[in-house]
């Protein structure tokens, strides 16, 4: 099936690794169109000003090739199998959603090349393969921190939660929810499923209504978030929401407007941080897009840093292998979400901040 690569006038590379060249070829698979595109638009921008700041500092030259997945498994699947076999990439970044990682995890371990995501939080996905990386932190350590904070903030007992039930990312994050919900001590009044793209609500947030709860979870992107936080304060729901990653883009905001008051959410990126690498980061990002980071693009920025550093370390631009090892070996980071090393497992280990929207922002909650 890809017999065309390694012919066609390209150089061909050695087994397990892409031509030699001066310039490190990454290949990195976002979701560029349709429903999540803002997460998909931050993710490209993180990487790009970082590729700039790495090939102006010299040590190593990156060389960008960007596939637009659509949030979608099997243009995923078509884009690695690209990258990895036409383009001769080093290593990817991506894809987007954990769901789409879930589909190439396998063929990039398959074929040895390093692979790492930036926005990916399900649990389960490192143990895909030893190639699978990511330096986005795992619900597993965001939502309980969201959620006892929630808890003691605002005296819950009694909470609803959400869940697309179509989306792996949000049938995982609804794991962690009822663990952490039941771990707090809180009680589970309900549990209402939706699928992602759907735009009607009123069913489950009727149900929920009538049951009075203190609080809603919810598990999704933000194109349904939106949707959701609308349509319930419309209805009267006046609750606190806490959401799982999918809440940390400002999109949310700017679909939800008002109704998005009084979403919590943890994360590891808070660009009030008292830090020089953070408000330098700010003015970089400003200075060439025109717009503020999010969590997306900031997290993006640090894993473009993370591999240039591991091809640095590695002395390599095209061995994939020696990039896998190296990548493994970073422990030392500090980036724009803070001090970040890899753990045994390729999960970041770091901390979280959990935000509250306050009067359309997000702020600390404390
Ligand atoms: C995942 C996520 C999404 C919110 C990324 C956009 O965390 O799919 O794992």
């Amino acid at each position: 099936m890809f017999a065309v690569a390694g012919c066609g006038g390209s150089p061909k590379a050695a087994p397990g690794s892409s031509p030699t060249g001066s310039q490190a070829k990454i290949g990195v698979v976002s979701y560029l169109t349709g429903g999540g595109a803002a997460y998909g638009e931050a993710i490209r921008q993180g990487i790009e000003l970082a590729r700039d700041e790495i090939n102006a500092a010299g040590k190593v030259k990156i060389e960008l090739i960007f596939e637009d997945s659509k949030g979608e498994k099997n243009e995923a699947i078509n884009a690695v199998n690209k990258l990895i076999h036409k383009d001769n990439v080093v290593g990817i970044i991506g894809p987007t959603l954990s769901g789409e990682m879930f589909a190439v995890g396998p063929i990039t371990a398959q074929a040895g090349v390093p692979i790492m995501g930036t926005s990916i939080t399900a649990e389960g996905i490192t143990e895909i393969g030893d190639t699978i990386f990511r330096n986005s932190l795992p619900e597993s350590l965001a939502i309980p921190h969201a959620v006892k904070k929630a808890k003691e903030k605002f005296g819950l007992k009694k909470v609803a939660i959400m869940y697309s039930n179509n989306n792996d990312f949000a049938v995982s994050g609804f794991k962690t929810f009822e663990q952490s919900v039941k771990a707090n001590g809180m009680e589970i009044l309900t549990i209402e499923t939706f699928a992602d793209k759907d735009t009607d609500y009123s069913a489950q947030l009727t149900k929920i209504a009538s049951l009075k709860p203190d609080a809603v979870m919810v598990a999704g992107l933000y194109q349904e978030a939106a949707l959701i936080l609308k349509k319930a304060r419309e209805i009267g729901i006046a609750v606190p929401f806490v959401g799982n990653n999918g809440f940390n883009s400002p999109q949310l905001i700017k679909s939800a407007g008002k109704a998005a008051d009084g979403s919590i959410v943890a994360s590891p990126w808070f660009p009030g941080k008292d830090d020089p690498k953070v408000k330098q980061f700010i003015a970089a990002y400003k200075a060439k897009y025109n717009k503020e980071p999010d969590q997306f693009a900031a997290q993006s920025y640090d894993a473009m840093h993370i591999i240039a550093l591991a091809l640095e370390k590695a002395g390599t631009t095209n061995d994939r292998k020696k990039l896998k090892e190296n990548l493994a070996t970073i422990k030392d980071f500090h980036g724009v979400t803070g001090n970040f090393a890899f753990d045994a497992k390729r999960n970041p280990a770091m901390d979280a901040t959990v935000l509250v929207v306050k009067d359309g922002q997000f702020t600390e909650l404390k």
